[in-house]
């Protein structure tokens, strides 16, 4: 690809600034997404940080993946969170008394010295672990570093596709909003509804003291996600007997997938052929592409699997998450031509009236261009369209993007999201994925 024009600014070179902000952010094990909102361990933010950490020193990029490793579950679950003891209970919301990972989840094999929540985030480790990997392979080698991560992936990516296959069609399921990783998608408002509220009073939200109610969720929205947390924690975090929410969600899945592309390679790495790992990635591309696209919208939706009577339907929200998929190397030509086309039209204005990839329909029903994931455009997101467009011989819209990208995390101080229309930051600042994936782009 064509050099990016790194863009300076008066408090330096964007490199340096973002090197800046993963420094601050980091612990000596691993990296906060955010010091004041986020203080502990994130799953998915940890596989992206990673991703651009490989740029500054490989060895906290395996540091912070291996952190995050040794709290997975017998049961080959990767937490959602691992939570920092240092860290003042009241500082962020559920805390660690609310998910008692160490009692509820013994059945499953939570660690016993170390807390953690008990739902998990989108599986971008293995492909973080590979990347991380190629940028320093002499390193990664005398450190044994892949021949120590890959039983733990495989064993995460067995739990994903094995107990966690609830529609019984080969994908794997969320069983809440936040392992999704856009925890108030429109998406989720159908479902969701049928999730009987918690008592308003029953607990206490952290995030409001650091952010503007108007860019989170609403706290309807919370007293349901405590609701469904509170039920998986009391089912044990056992996977057999169902709870009210599931469904299989496109970018989570083709994360899946370009994993298991990754663990191929890594298996290859390691003196195996990879072969068996590969063809499944192909089989689950198919699979991904039977179950939840739609040709009449030129994207994937997401499954409800308990919806429709139980029997099963595909939501008609658009979201940014059924996109993602483009990043994939074996989906049908039709099938990428048509993303980019949706894409680059006046739903996602990519290249057009929009900054970076929004994260909802910007003609949608329930589009807002400040809450969260109901509207503006994120960071990692972004990344990952760069990577599909690349991918498929995309390449002046990959500069573009990228180009934006590298602007818009320089204006708004690797804010945590952004209007999609201004590229005005929003949430926190000083974000970790967005600083990383930042070092990630400049190179
Ligand atoms: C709940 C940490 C996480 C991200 C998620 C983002 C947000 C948490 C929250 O922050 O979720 O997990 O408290 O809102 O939605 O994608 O991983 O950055």
């Amino acid at each position: 690809p064509a050099e990016p024009a790194e863009p300076t600014g008066p408090a330096g070179s964007l490199r340096a600034r973002a090197a800046g902000v993963l420094e601050s952010n980091w612990t000596g094990t691993s990296t906060v997404p955010s010091r004041g909102l986020y203080p502990h361990q994130w799953s998915w933010d940890s596989a992206f940080i990673a991703i651009g950490l490989r740029r500054l020193s490989p060895s906290r990029a395996q540091t912070e993946l291996e952190t995050l490793l040794a709290a997975q579950w017998g049961d080959g679950r990767i937490p959602h969170i691992v939570f920092n003891p240092s860290v003042p209970l009241d500082a962020y919301f559920p805390s660690p008394d609310f998910w008692r990972s160490s009692a509820a989840g013994r059945a499953a094999g939570a660690p016993r010295t170390v807390q953690t929540s008990g739902i998990v985030q989108p599986p971008v480790h293995a492909l973080a672990a590979w990347l991380v990997h190629r940028a320093d392979p002499g390193l990664s080698r005398a450190r044994g570093f892949l021949a120590r991560v890959y039983p733990k992936l495989a064993a995460w990516h067995r739990y994903l596709l094995h107990r966690r296959d609830l529609g019984g069609g080969g994908l794997a399921s969320v069983v809440h909003p936040w392992e999704q990783g856009m925890d108030n998608s429109p998406c989720w408002d159908a479902p969701l509804s049928r999730v009987a509220p918690a008592p308003a009073r029953s607990f206490r939200r952290a995030d409001l003291a650091h952010g503007a109610a108007g860019d989170r969720p609403t706290d309807l929205d919370y007293q349901r996600y405590v609701r469904l947390a509170a039920e998986y924690r009391d089912r044990s975090y056992g996977d057999e007997a169902s709870g009210g929410f599931a469904v299989e969600d496109p970018a989570f899945n083709a994360l899946l997938i370009a994993s298991e592309h990754a663990l191929a390679r890594i298996a290859r790495e390691l003196g195996a052929t990879g072969t068996a790992r590969r063809t499944r990635a192909e089989r689950l591309t198919a699979v991904l592409v039977d179950r939840l696209w739609d040709p009449a919208e030129g994207m994937f939706l997401c499954r409800d699997v308990y919806g429709a009577g139980r029997s099963g339907r595909l939501l008609p929200e658009r979201s940014v998450s059924g996109l993602v998929p483009l990043l994939l190397p074996d989906l049908p030509r039709s099938v990428t031509r048509a993303l980019v086309r949706t894409a680059c039209g006046p739903r996602f204005g990519l290249g057009g009236p929009a900054r970076l990839v929004p994260s909802y329909d910007l003609t949608g029903a329930s589009f807002d261009r400040h809450r969260y994931w109901r509207g503006p455009a994120w960071f990692n997101t972004a990344w990952l369209l760069e990577r599909g467009l690349r991918r498929h011989g995309e390449r002046a819209r990959a500069d573009a993007l990228r180009a934006d990208f590298l602007r818009t995390a320089a204006a708004s101080g690797f804010a945590e999201y952004v209007d999609p229309y201004t590229g005005a930051a929003r949430g926190a600042a000083g974000f970790g994925w967005t600083a990383a994936l930042t070092l990630d782009l400049l190179h």
